[in-house]
């Protein structure tokens, strides 16, 4: 059995006049091509760096999708679908708007592959495809499965490592897709299974794809402990609270952090608190400030 992997791009050049050149490596796709069982070919071909090959033979495509590739992802679907090969979507904008996804694919998979993926290739190699799959969401990689970041390579990426330290955020802003795919809540992977992937992946520079890599600070301070003996240079995304803690910032800059992806959001408190962006529980005070 084979299976192909596909992330889209935003758009090709023919139909929109953008083109995502982020050029970084898909790590849902690797976690799903690490969960799939290994007597199962798979590929992976990324509409942003390739050219899809929409004749080369497969059992099964999997694409995920993220609300700015959404129309793109349909499209690629479509062309498989005339060709006879059966389609499944995942991803963040399927979970959340799974009516969409259904009409353009031959089954749609909500949640976390983590929980359920193992039943979809059973099913497939059965032809036995649901048309949905229901899955819980919560810690990335259970037991420390490992993401095939082999099927990236030669593909022009950037030579950064992605991985996940934790998913989710306790934080409630209401624009936030993660605050609602992950029901305020962050879910912490254990310390050796993160400390093992980055042991077995050859880079020195790390971006920590987490929503929100600060959002339990304790949690944190104890993996960075245990972090910096692996003396690698890192990035992340996480919120401007950390600022309140001396110890915690201490921690980051020692275990390699180069920096951290923050959303102000906006400057003007009132539209702050409009986006529930911070509560005063939160804050420990009666203040709305910015997170
Ligand atoms: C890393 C990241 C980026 C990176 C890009 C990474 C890359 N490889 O190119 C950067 C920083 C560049 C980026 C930019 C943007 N991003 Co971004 N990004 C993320 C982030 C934080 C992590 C993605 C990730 O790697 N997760 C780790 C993997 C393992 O998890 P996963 O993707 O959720 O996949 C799991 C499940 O969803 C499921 N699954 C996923 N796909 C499939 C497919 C199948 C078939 C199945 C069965 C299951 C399945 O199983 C996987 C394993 O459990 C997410 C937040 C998030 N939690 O996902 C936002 C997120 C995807 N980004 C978002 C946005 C809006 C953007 C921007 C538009 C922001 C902006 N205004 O510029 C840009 C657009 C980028 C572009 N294409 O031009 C939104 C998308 C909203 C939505 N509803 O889809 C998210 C969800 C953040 C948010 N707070 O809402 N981003
Ligand atoms: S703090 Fe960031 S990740 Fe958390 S809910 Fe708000 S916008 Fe989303």
């Amino acid at each position: 059995m084979k299976i192909t992997f596909i992330m889209p791009n935003i758009g090709r050049q023919e139909h929109s006049l953008y083109v995502d050149e982020a050029r970084m490596e898909p790590l849902s796709l690797g976690v799903l091509a690490g969960l799939t069982p290994p007597d199962v070919e798979c590929v992976l071909y990324d509409d942003r760096m390739e050219e899809v090959p929409y004749d080369e033979p497969t059992d099964l495509v999997a694409i995920s999708i993220e609300i700015y590739a959404a129309r793109r992802a349909y499209e690629i679907a479509a062309e498989y679908r005339a060709r006879g090969v059966p389609v499944i979507l995942g991803g963040a904008h399927v979970t959340l708007f799974p009516e969409e996804g259904a009409a353009y694919a031959d089954s749609i998979y909500l949640g976390d592959a983590e929980f359920r993926w193992a039943e979809v290739v059973d099913d497939a190699r059965n032809r036995r495809l649901q048309p949905v799959y229901h899955a819980k969401v919560g810690v990335a990689q259970p037991g420390g499965v490992q993401p095939r970041r082999d099927l990236f390579k030669g593909k022009g990426y950037l030579p950064i490592t992605l991985m996940q330290f934790s998913r989710g955020c306790r934080f409630a802003c209401d624009f936030c897709a993660v605050s609602a795919y992950f029901n305020k809540t962050q879910y912490i992977r254990p310390t050796r299974e993160v400390l093992d992937e980055i042991a077995n992946q050859d880079r020195k520079y790390v971006f920590f794809v987490d929503d929100n890599f600060l959002s339990n600070q304790e949690a944190a301070k104890s993996f960075l402990r245990d972090l910096i003996p692996m003396k690698i240079r890192w990035v992340s995304q996480a919120s401007l609270d950390m600022t309140n803690d001396l110890e915690l910032m201490d921690l980051l800059a020692r275990s390699g952090c180069l920096g951290h992806v923050v959303g102000f959001e906006s400057i003007n408190p009132h539209s702050i608190k409009l986006m529930k962006k911070a509560s005063p529980n939160m804050l420990g005070s009666n203040r709305w400030d910015c997170y």
